[in-house]
């Protein structure tokens, strides 16, 4: 009885940890700060996105003032000078909850006047979704979450199996 009891423990674990693999993330723009001008830390926003592993369909959450500032995405010529008249896509209410769609890079800044050259913008890298210890050629561009399951249960299964039959007597 004992032993049905921890199989059905590890089978859970294994599911909890796959789908924790598979889950796409939020990430909250500068954490604790916000979406704001970063006077006290102007590296701020370029730390936040070095220290964050950014994949495709995670969501960006910008919390700020609404009226206050906004969040605009700009090509890369137009993020570097600050040039705000050549908006791709505009989020005026807080939070703007932006899902990153694709793989590569993204610009963010807000478009208030002087905000994006007083430090108020975010370039990010966007990654291939997936666990990080598949290489790119072992993870198929479809595998997401509903598919997933279906293939690995037999091999979770298995593994489960192994670890039954491989008890530390
Ligand atoms: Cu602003």
């Amino acid at each position: 009885m004992a032993k049905v009891e921890i199989l059905f423990l590890l089978l859970t674990l294994k599911l909890m940890s796959l789908q924790y693999i598979t889950e796409a993330a939020e990430h909250v723009v500068g954490g604790d700060s916000a979406w704001i001008i970063p006077k006290k830390n102007p590296s701020l926003y370029s730390s936040f996105a070095a220290n964050t592993t950014f994949r495709v369909n995670d969501t960006l959450v910008f919390n700020f003032r609404t009226g206050a500032h906004n969040v605009v995405t700009l090509s890369q010529k137009h993020y570097e000078s600050c040039n705000v008249t050549d908006i791709i896509e505009s989020f005026d209410t807080s939070p703007a909850k932006i899902t990153l769609n694709r793989t590569g890079d993204f610009y963010f800044v807000c478009a208030f006047p002087s905000h994006c050259s007083l430090g108020q913008k975010l370039s990010i890298h966007v990654t291939a979704g997936g666990s990080s210890s598949l290489t790119p050629s072992e993870a198929p561009p479809h595998s997401r979450a509903p598919t997933l399951p279906a293939v690995t249960v037999p091999f979770l299964l298995m593994a489960v199996a192994t670890n039954l039959l491989f008890p530390c007597y």
